[in-house]
């Protein structure tokens, strides 16, 4: 490089400012004992819906709230908020992630005290979002059986940066060659902790299995 000329690398300073602006995030969730956890996968994998299956199981005993992220629409929180929730619309206008400064400014839009805990639906992608800490205490991705269980192959930050992996539409295993057996396969291979739950929202089988492992995380974090 010549000399006078003064290089700024954008990227890594984003990545840098963010990671920031996560650990403040965090700070304040512990403050007001919050959970949030950063729900992640491709459009249609299943998010809303798992959100509302989630719901319906905890409702009764934790104090929950729904941040929905979109690039251009409100249709998330609309159904959730009809479910009674608490449930706040991000609308990225085209960002193809959620990053810790606009969580920030969602939570600030919620009565985090009186919240246990905040599920945050992402943008749907399975690359952007990987690549921003959104301030989550835990982050949960979801791939469908229509997807294929090659993914982990195509997508490995993603499969690398979540603590749960819930596999959607299973009352679709029988007509498709997807093999969980393989997918866990890929997965352990890039993230050996991985927790994994094949479940249907439609028919509501293995939800329990998911529930239970949400349930004891946030009563971990609440301890
Ligand atoms: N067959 C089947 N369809 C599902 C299941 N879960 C969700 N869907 C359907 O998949 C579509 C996308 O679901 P949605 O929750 O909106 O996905 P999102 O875009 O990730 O939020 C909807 O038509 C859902 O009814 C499932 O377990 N089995
Ligand atoms: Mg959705």
């Amino acid at each position: 490089m010549k000399p006078g000329i003064k290089l700024i690398e954008v990227k890594e300073d984003l990545f840098a400012d963010n990671r920031r602006a996560a650990e403040t995030l965090r700070a304040r969730l512990r403050a007001s004992r919050t959970f949030l956890l950063n729900l992640m996968a491709s459009p249609g994998a299943g998010k809303t819906s798992l959100i509302m299956q989630t719901v319906a199981a905890l409702a009764g005993e934790l104090r929950l709230g729904v941040i929905e992220a979109d690039i251009d629409s409100m249709i998330d929180a609309e159904t959730v908020a009809a479910g009674g929730i608490p449930a706040l619309q991000l609308r990225t206008g085209g960002f193809c992630h959620v990053d810790a400064v606009m969580v920030g400014k969602a939570l600030a839009e919620l009565p985090l005290k009186d919240l246990d805990l905040v599920i945050l639906e992402n943008v749907g992608n399975l690359v952007c979002p990987a690549e921003f800490d959104t301030g989550a205490s835990r982050s949960a991705m979801i791939l469908s059986v229509p997807e294929g269980d090659d993914k982990p192959l195509k997508y490995p930050l993603m499969f690398s940066v979540c603590n749960a992996l819930v596999v959607n539409k299973t009352d679709w295993l029988e007509l498709s060659d997807f093999s969980v057996e393989r997918l866990t396969e890929r997965v352990r291979r890039l993230n050996p902790g991985m927790e994994l739950f094949p479940l249907s929202c439609r028919t509501g089988e293995g939800i329990e299995a998911w529930t239970d492992w949400l349930r004891r995380e946030v009563a971990a974090f609440l301890n």
